[in-house]
């Protein structure tokens, strides 16, 4: 069996691990799976070979043997379904891991997403300055109730699982705010997230596709 993702050919944000192929190498890394990474331009990711597998044109995708499959979640999802480590044997703590990988992309991220467009696509407006403290301050709000849920935890239920790869992955895309460091016990979450093994490699697989130097000659 063969696995390949498709990600940025050149990553806007030059591999700093904010992409989508991010939680999937991820998980890929916790699940010990060896993959292939198709790297993608943007003209490739619109075409009809690339949308015929996404139909929304973006990365990242999956493919393994016949199976073919978009959406980071479904895609976390369908690996952590097939190996140890992601998902609990027990039924009610799998569906409960399965329902924090759910609140991680409906209930926190939303708010999370609609920050970072502000701040990419909203900078040149006249309301930017008044409109970006109420934007934040909907951020905070899931925030809050997450940090009072985890406590003094070291994850979101008993063991490190795909819900926590998910949650990590979405607070990830706040550390450049400042926000998170509001909640100091959310702050050690993503720490310790980012202090696993396979994330330290997932990070370093995709950083190496956006440092290497073009071939020469
Ligand atoms: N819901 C889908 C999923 O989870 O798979 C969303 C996929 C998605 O938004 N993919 C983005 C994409 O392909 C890349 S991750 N965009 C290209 C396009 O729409 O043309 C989003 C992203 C991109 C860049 C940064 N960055 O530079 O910081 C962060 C996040």
């Amino acid at each position: 069996m063969t696995i390949t993702i498709t990600a940025f050919e050149a990553s806007p944000d030059e591999g700093h691990g904010m992409a989508r192929d991010m939680p999937v190498r991820w998980a890929l890394e916790e699940a010990g799976l060896d993959y292939d990474v198709r790297l993608v331009s943007f003209a490739a990711m619109k075409a009809a070979r690339h949308r015929a597998i996404q139909p929304f044109g973006k990365i990242p995708t999956y493919e393994e043997d016949g199976l073919a499959l978009f959406e980071s979640g479904a895609i976390v999802h369908h690996i952590a379904a097939r190996c140890r480590g992601l998902l609990p044997d027990d039924a009610d703590a799998r569906a409960r891991a399965v329902m924090w990988m759910f609140a991680a992309l409906n209930t926190v991220e939303p708010p999370i997403l609609e920050l970072a467009n502000a701040k990419l696509l909203e900078r040149d407006k006249p309301w930017y300055q008044e409109r970006l403290p109420l934007v934040a301050d909907r951020v905070r709000g899931p925030l809050k109730q997450l940090s009072a849920r985890l406590g003094d935890a070291d994850w979101l239920d008993g063991a490190f699982s795909a819900g926590d790869l998910m949650m990590v992955s979405v607070l990830l895309r706040l550390k450049s705010s400042g926000i998170v460091d509001e909640y100091p016990n959310l702050a050690a979450y993503i720490a310790r997230g980012e202090a696993r093994p396979a994330y330290k490699r997932a990070f370093a697989a995709q950083l190496a596709v956006n440092t290497a130097k073009p071939p020469t000659g």
